[in-house]
């Protein structure tokens, strides 16, 4: 079979809910991935930052291998032997009393949304069914009807109502917005990421962290951090509000804490908060498996061990600077975090974004728009520099090739 056969069958007997670009992919390693012609790619999205371990590490498939053998599954109706170690683990790692583990981020964010409500009901005293949420225009926290329903995307709610109440939308960055939202007294928490990644890679001002660490404190509301995409070093910090020294109340991780081998969320906090939640309230079936477990603490170690925020930091100032100083028609702005990059694409004579990654498809790196004018760059954070270099002038030689037809 050939990529064309693969995207038939897949148009045949899949829902069409994505519009991939045109590559099958069939082989990863690292921060390459190889098309079932045999083509070799730089992975330039990383499966949306989760895989900042590189593609297949073997260090993480030997763990999930081992543990596999082992025990993959218990449900929580029993014990298991490596919940408790990687709870300590993750406590002792990111400074909190207790750990939820879930499966998708989506699970992770309701999660940390019931903590708020019930914290919001039975610590700060909010009259039942009166508990709002502070959210941001632009955000992406998943696509659950009750997380759309805080969405201001149409792409992301249409067709979905009617939508879970409670949740106030204010702009992202606006300090000013917040502190009013804020003064309700029936304000439960304030839910953001860091960095705005699907909305296009939106790095707040300086400073804002630390203002709505503030603003929280003061008015008793829970500052809940989104890190599913921005946490495990992505963004040059283990997480991305300690670039600002921010300890957020209610801590969401996903995507990366299992190094793209497993779906794996959680949710850390202290006891005020985290028991809020009694027995038989909340859970999952695979939620803190014993797979689950062993992975993930694998994941973070390597994440250590390889020093990936550094590389992260170093990597992406370098990205920055060679993307800002590439001089072409199409590249409007140049933003980001660590390898958490994005380039704004100027449409020149119906040239779009998609083009362009088109173009980049052929000259062997992979990544794609968001919201039609943007295009991510989110390698593995183990790119080296020269890795990085040849994929950078790959990239500069995609957009030259539209120069000739303006
Ligand atoms: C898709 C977007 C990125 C996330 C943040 C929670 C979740 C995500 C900050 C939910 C997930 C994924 C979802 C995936 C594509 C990707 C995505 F384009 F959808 F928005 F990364 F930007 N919080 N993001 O980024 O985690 O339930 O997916 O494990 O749905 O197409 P999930």
């Amino acid at each position: 079979m050939h990529t064309n056969d693969f995207i038939t069958r897949e148009l045949n007997y899949g829902a069409h809910n994505y519009h991939p670009l045109p590559v099958v992919l069939e082989k990863g390693l690292g921060i390459y991935v190889w098309d079932v012609e045999g083509k070799k790619y730089f992975d330039f999205l990383s499966s949306y930052s989760a895989v900042n371990q590189g593609h297949c590490h073997p260090r993480l498939v030997k763990a999930m291998t081992e543990q596999a053998g082992k025990l993959a599954l218990t449900s929580r109706a029993f014990y298991n032997n490596k919940l408790g170690e990687w709870e300590e683990y993750m406590n002792r790692n990111f400074g909190y009393d207790k750990m939820l583990p879930m499966n998708s981020g989506a699970e992770g964010v309701e999660t940390a949304l019931k903590l708020a409500r019930k914290w919001g009901y039975k610590v700060k005293g909010i009259p039942k069914d009166k508990a709002e949420i502070v959210v941001c225009n632009g955000n992406f926290h998943g696509r659950t009807i009750t997380i759309v329903s805080m969405s201001s995307d149409p792409d992301a709610y249409e067709g979905y109502s009617p939508y879970t109440p409670g949740f106030v939308k204010i702009p992202y960055n606006d300090t000013e917005a917040l502190a009013s939202a804020l003064s309700n007294p029936n304000t439960a928490a304030f839910l953001a990421e860091p960095i705005q990644a699907e909305a296009g890679v939106y790095v707040p001002e300086d400073g804002y962290l630390a203002k709505v660490r503030q603003l929280c404190t003061e008015n008793n509301v829970l500052f809940i951090a989104d890190e599913i995409q921005t946490g495990i070093a992505r963004t040059g910090e283990m997480l991305a509000v300690h670039h600002e020294k921010v300890r957020p109340d209610i801590l969401i991780l996903g995507k990366a804490i299992s190094g793209g081998m497993y779906p794996i969320s959680c949710v850390l906090a202290d006891n005020e908060i985290m028991l809020t939640i009694k027995p038989g309230e909340h859970g999952s079936t695979y939620g803190g498996n014993p797979l689950a477990a062993a992975i993930a603490i694998e994941a973070l170690e390597i994440v250590k061990d390889e020093k990936l925020a550094l590389n992260a930091q170093l990597m992406g100032e370098i990205f920055r600077d060679e993307m800002k100083a590439f001089q072409s028609p199409f590249v409007k702005e140049v933003r980001g975090k660590g390898l958490l990059n994005a380039i704004s694409i100027k449409a020149i004579n119906g040239k779009t974004a998609w083009d362009v990654c088109l173009e980049m498809k052929e000259n062997g790196v992979l990544a794609k728009p968001t919201h039609g004018d943007i295009i991510r760059f989110t390698p593995p954070l183990t790119i080296n520099k020269e890795q990085l270099m040849d994929a950078i002038e790959r990239i500069k030689k995609s957009m030259n090739v539209f120069e000739s037809s303006l």
